[in-house]
């Protein structure tokens, strides 16, 4: 990521933040995130079920962790399917610029699956369109994307995992804007889950004596 430095693995992190990836099979969600991840790129199989990676890095200033859910685009997963959305901070929707039907139905189908499961309410979120190094394929105008991210009120980017031409920028131009809304910098704020905890811990003790806080 550009400006960015690494943190190491055992190292603090100011933020933790839930990032997904959605769209249909086959757009390149996971060679995204494999782009991102990893400096490599081969030929991925469909992905089978859910999988995550973790990633730490510095942005704006704060060390953050991202962790990267992946699903498959093709199979639905009845119950899992809530806990894959619960408590997200960023959701990257993505579709191949040369199938116009991955596009559309980003409007049909995930975008009212994000209405539905997402908890965050001011969840960010990023339209991609991948694979613009194919550019003779091209099926989808830029035009039509910043459309479409305008009334979803969504992000824009086109990138190719191929070439990894806006690859690191999507999640750049994602996390900086989640740390710009405060209701998802509390919940992804490490300091306040340790505040919360040592307030457990006051209730738990104060319970065991008897005593009650006013
Ligand atoms: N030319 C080109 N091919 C790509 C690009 N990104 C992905 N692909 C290819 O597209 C195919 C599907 O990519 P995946 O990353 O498996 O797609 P996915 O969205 O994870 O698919 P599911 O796991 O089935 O939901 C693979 O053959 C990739 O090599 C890209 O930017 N350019
Ligand atoms: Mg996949």
């Amino acid at each position: 990521m550009g400006s960015s430095t690494k943190v190491g693995i055992n190292g603090n992190y100011d933020y933790s933040f839930k990032i997904l990836l959605i769209g249909d099979s086959g757009v390149g969600k996971s060679s995204i995130l494999l782009s991102f991840i990893s400096n490599s790129l081969h030929d991925l199989s469909p992905t089978i079920g859910v999988d995550f990676k973790i990633k730490l890095l510095s942005v704006g200033g704060k060390r953050l962790k991202l962790t990267i859910w992946d699903t498959a685009g093709q199979e639905r997963f009845g119950t899992v399917i809530s806990s894959y959305y619960r408590g997200a901070h960023g959701i990257i929707l993505v579709y191949d610029v040369t199938r116009r039907e991955t596009f559309t139905n980003l409007s049909n189908t995930w975008a009212k699956e994000v209405e539905l499961y997402s908890t965050n309410q001011e969840c960010v979120k990023i339209l991609v369109g991948n694979k613009v190094d194919k550019d003779k394929e091209r099926a989808v105008t830029r035009e039509e994307g910043i459309a479409l991210a305008q009334e979803h009120e969504s992000l824009f980017l086109e990138c190719s995992a191929k070439t990894r031409e806006n690859v690191q920028q999507c999640f750049k131009d994602l996390v900086l804007k989640i740390l710009e809304v405060p209701s998802l910098l509390e919940n992804g704020s490490t300091v306040v889950k340790r505040q919360t905890m040592k307030q457990k811990q006051v209730h738990h003790s104060s319970r065991g004596s008897g005593c009650c806080l006013n």
